[in-house]
């Protein structure tokens, strides 16, 4: 799953799809079609700033900002097209206009998000995450993360059960660096095997967070070599979805424990 990232401000990525100030899409579809060719099956498309402290965007902003491109993308390329989203309306309307899939880092926990995500029909992602992204790096605390994690997460499962999302439609991803201290990532990481008892497929979101600056001291923009080892290692660990801001390193990456993995099966 290669990262789309419509906003100005990103720690990642930030605003590198913007010319005078203003979003660039023949830019954003030159870097979506790049991803597909570099081996991209899904490409998730935000416009909400989820960095640690970030402002809260108007819901209107950010579907001016992912609307244009959901629509491009679906009608232009040959992939799956994910929403990073919260917000209700954002789903229903990138639905009609050809996405894929749902991606909520709040599990559909907005008011609304529920009954929105189960008309579309369409396969979501739940993530835990710890608070909002105002305050949700203060001292984040935990008797037993994976325990919590986990515990959140079947709860999101009944839920949309109960609102009608069929359980084959959900994916299940921890979310790293979302209300986690490294000690909590690290434990997650390791243990990942726990959270893929329910069955579901995991999506597991590495690529440039902040645990590898704590481990390495590296820039965001020094980053790609500890992802790499972070998208085998969770791979090992049953991932089954790797988003990354680096496609093409990243599949050559999992290529090559994909290629040990299908060894051992024969
Ligand atoms: C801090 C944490 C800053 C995360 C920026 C981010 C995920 C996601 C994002 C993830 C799923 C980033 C992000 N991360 N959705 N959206 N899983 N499902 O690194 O880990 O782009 S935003």
């Amino acid at each position: 799953m290669g990262v789309i990232n419509t906003t100005p401000d990103s720690f990642a990525d930030g605003g590198t799809l913007y010319r005078s100030e203003r979003l660039d899409l023949d830019l954003a579809m030159t870097r979506a079609r790049a991803m597909v060719e570099e081996g991209a099956a899904i490409l998730d498309i935000g416009g909400e700033s989820t960095r640690p402290g970030a402002a809260m965007v108007t819901v209107s902003q950010e579907m001016d900002r992912v609307l244009p491109l959901v629509e491009r993308i679906a009608a232009e390329l040959d992939v799956i097209v994910s929403v990073d989203t919260s917000s209700p309306r954002l789903m229903t309307e990138a639905a009609q206009l050809g996405a894929g899939m749902l991606n909520d880092v709040r599990a559909l926990g907005r008011d609304g998000a529920l009954a929105a995500a189960a008309a579309t029909g369409l396969p979501v992602c739940l993530m835990h995450m710890r608070g909002e992204p105002v305050n949700m790096q203060q001292a984040p605390r935990y008797a037993d993360v994976v325990a919590e994690v986990e515990e959140f997460l079947l709860l999101r499962i009944s839920a949309c059960e109960a609102a009608g999302i069929a359980r084959q439609r959900l994916l299940l991803d921890p979310g790293f660096g979302f209300g986690k201290n490294l000690q909590h990532n690290l434990q997650l990481l390791n243990e990942l095997p726990r959270l893929a008892e329910p069955g579901l497929p995991l999506l597991v979101g590495l690529s440039r967070k902040s645990m590898i600056e704590q481990l390495t001291g590296r820039p965001v923009a020094d980053r790609l070599p500890a992802s790499l080892a972070l998208a085998v290692l969770a791979a090992e660990r049953g991932a089954a979805i790797i988003r990354t801001h680096d496609v093409a390193a990243t599949v050559d990456a999992v290529a090559m424990w994909t290629a040990l993995k299908e060894m051992g099966s024969t």
